[in-house]
């Protein structure tokens, strides 16, 4: 299912932490003594001129992420991830000690079958008197392999049921009832239709005590290739849409611009464009016109296929927000992957594609747990 997605004005996170104290340089990070890596790669990160934080990766020799930690200018770690996998290489353990504002302590598991699914999951959250317990998942497939049903465990005791049912027909219907409390009642419906079996072009979210459908629909400029270039989003049923995306695409099958008409009167909100070199993107300008007029530029920075630096800026003074610099002492191309992690804000400057629209991905890859 895809949420409706909001943009939100510069998210200086950070910012609220506050290092203090003059303009501080980033520090040599500390390199950790990590059983089992073989090298590193490292992000020195900037939020306007004081705040400065290194992030490094540790990884094995089948190139996974072992650890991957944060630190402050002043050597203080403020995040840090440890991953294990098993003999196949599957990540089954994860562990993360959170310094900053989140939950200090979470603990993860994924349990794999025979043909690499993730049959169940754990995640233990500690130290916050708050938020403290136990999430589980149970993922069941039938007999054909498609994903029949997922149950979730609150500390031991089941919360919710999802039902899959794959309804046929053209477009193709996948049904997801969701039953809150595992009583046999279904308090919500989401319904997926995919043109060929393969790209949704509508998605329906019913809330069975009759109050409210969503409902987004998906226009195509290539069906074939999947290239939306319009999303209606409407927030209750009526017909009249709250929200439209517009994708526009250019040579190379490569998004050019979304335009975000968030309230959906037919006057643009915001706006994103891309421009790409040898098709990997070295700029996003995004514009916003809904909250005053603002512009902000991400520059990208490439060394031969890797990231060499991610700089966004605020156009009309020309103040730098946050930058990214990365440097590799591994060989190769080495996963980034710990969406988790503060510093990976860069990722976003970097995603051109808003929409998550193929059939194949409707249940993602692996579950990830934040
Ligand atoms: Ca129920
Ligand atoms: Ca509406």
């Amino acid at each position: 299912m895809v949420p409706p997605r909001i943009l939100v004005l510069l998210p200086l996170t950070f910012a609220s932490l506050g290092c203090g104290g003059p303009a501080a340089v980033p520090a040599p990070p500390e390199e950790d003594e990590v059983p089992g890596a073989v090298c590193t790669n490292r992000i020195d990160y900037t939020l306007g001129s004081e705040t400065h934080y290194t992030a490094v990766y540790h990884y094995d020799e089948g190139g996974r992420v072992l650890q991957y930690a944060e630190r402050m200018a002043d050597g203080k770690q403020i995040f840090l991830v440890k991953r294990g996998y098993d003999a196949r290489g599957r990540r089954i353990t994860q562990n993360v000690e959170d310094g900053r504002l989140g939950i200090p302590h979470r603990d993860m598991t994924w349990e794999w079958d025979d043909q690499d699914r993730v049959i169940h999951t754990t995640f233990v959250r500690s130290g916050s008197e708050l938020h403290d317990g136990t999430s589980e998942s149970r993922f069941f497939f039938d007999a054909s392999g498609r994903r029949e049903r997922d149950e979730f465990f609150t500390d031991g005791v089941l919360s919710s049921v999802s039902h899959h049912r794959y309804l046929g027909g053209e477009p193709f219907v996948l049904e997801t009832g969701r039953d809150t409390g595992g009583d046999g009642t279904e308090e919500t419906v989401y319904r997926g239709f995919y043109a060929g079996g393969e790209w949704l072009v509508k998605a329906e979210h019913v809330y069975m005590n009759g109050e409210q459908i969503v409902t987004e629909d998906f226009t195509y400029e290539d069906l074939e290739a999947g290239h939306v270039s319009r999303r209606d989003y409407d927030a209750e049923g009526d017909g009249q849409a709250d929200y439209v995306d517009r994708v526009f695409w250019g040579e190379g099958g490569l998004v050019e611009r979304v335009e975000y008409d968030t309230k959906g009167d037919g006057v643009l909100d915001q706006s994103v464009d891309f421009e790409y070199e040898d098709g990997r993107i070295v700029s996003r300008t995004w514009d916003v016109f809904d909250q005053g007029t603002q512009k902000f530029i991400t520059d990208v920075n490439w060394s031969g296929a890797r990231l060499d630096r991610v700089a966004r800026r605020y156009v009309p003074t020309g103040e730098v927000i946050e930058t990214w610099v990365f440097s590799y002492g591994c060989e190769g191309d080495k996963p980034m992957d710990v969406p988790i992690a503060p510093i990976h804000g860069f990722e976003y400057e970097l995603m051109t594609y808003p929409f998550l629209l193929h059939f194949e991905d409707r249940f993602g890859g692996f579950p990830e747990m934040l």
